[in-house]
């Protein structure tokens, strides 16, 4: 007689989400995976900046790190905003639009912005951190899949507060993971789900104080192109102080 064990085994992971960059806690990142998701812009320019060849990401906290990075490294292209401004004497701004192949192929990219930067470099806890956007969000989900880790979704916020366009965007990267694992998720990370599932074209996003700052420096491309699905399939990650894939 011929006896078959099937198993199934489903490993459940845990999911967090943290609102802003200011509530990072050391504690609870260490040994998970920290996922950082500034959809209005940084990750996603951060995204499109390697997707086009970029050959690294450094993350830095001011203008003057920054300044002091490229002296240092007698290289490096100078990237960010602030007040989603072009910063006076850099080469590019935080639009995604001007991280474009001819722009960046090869280079180093010294980058600095409000609010995106700030959570990463917090980030630094954590086993693994991954940097999402609504861009590759399909390509994290896959990849968290495989790290099978508690996970800690990290929203940049702005300006320290809660923000629609990013809560959403996890929202999206939980569901993404939710058709593939069984997850054991906090109430605020059930609370994206849920919220992303009611809105999955993120049209709720036009509500956030940010996006409406986008629409008064006229960032219209901006907010088309940060809230398209699946259209990079990299994932770059943060790891001793550099963004690579
Ligand atoms: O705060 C940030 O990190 C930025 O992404 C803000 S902005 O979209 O460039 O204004
Ligand atoms: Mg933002």
């Amino acid at each position: 007689m011929f006896i078959s064990y099937f198993i199934f085994w489903r490993v459940s992971m845990k999911i967090d989400v943290v609102i802003s960059a200011k509530y990072i806690e050391e504690e609870k990142l260490r040994g998970k995976a920290a996922v950082i998701i500034d959809t209005l812009r940084a990750t996603s320019t951060i995204t499109t900046a390697l997707n086009n060849g970029a050959k690294e990401v450094i993350p830095v906290l001011t203008v003057e790190e920054a300044l002091a990075m490229r002296q240092s490294l007698g290289t490096g292209l100078l990237g960010g905003e602030r007040k989603g401004l072009k910063i006076s004497g850099f080469d590019m701004s935080n639009s995604p639009q001007d991280y474009n192949k001819q722009t960046v192929e090869g280079e180093t990219i010294i980058f600095t912005t409000t609010n995106g930067t700030r959570a990463i470099r917090g980030a630094k806890y954590a086993e693994d951190i991954l940097i999402a956007s609504v861009l590759n969000g399909k390509s994290v989900s896959e990849e968290l899949i495989n790290l099978d880790k508690d996970i800690v979704i990290i929203n940049a916020g702005t300006y320290d507060e809660f923000s629609i366009d990013d809560f959403l965007t996890a929202g999206y990267i939980i569901d993404l993971i939710s058709e593939k694992k069984e997850l054991k998720l906090t109430d605020i990370a059930k609370t994206a789900q849920y919220m992303y599932r009611n809105n999955n074209d993120f049209s709720f996003a036009e509500n956030a104080a940010h996006y409406k700052r986008m629409i008064e420096i006229e960032q219209f491309d901006d907010l088309k192109y940060c809230f398209k699905k699946d259209l990079i399939n990299i994932v770059p990650k943060y790891n001793n102080g550099i963004i690579k894939l």
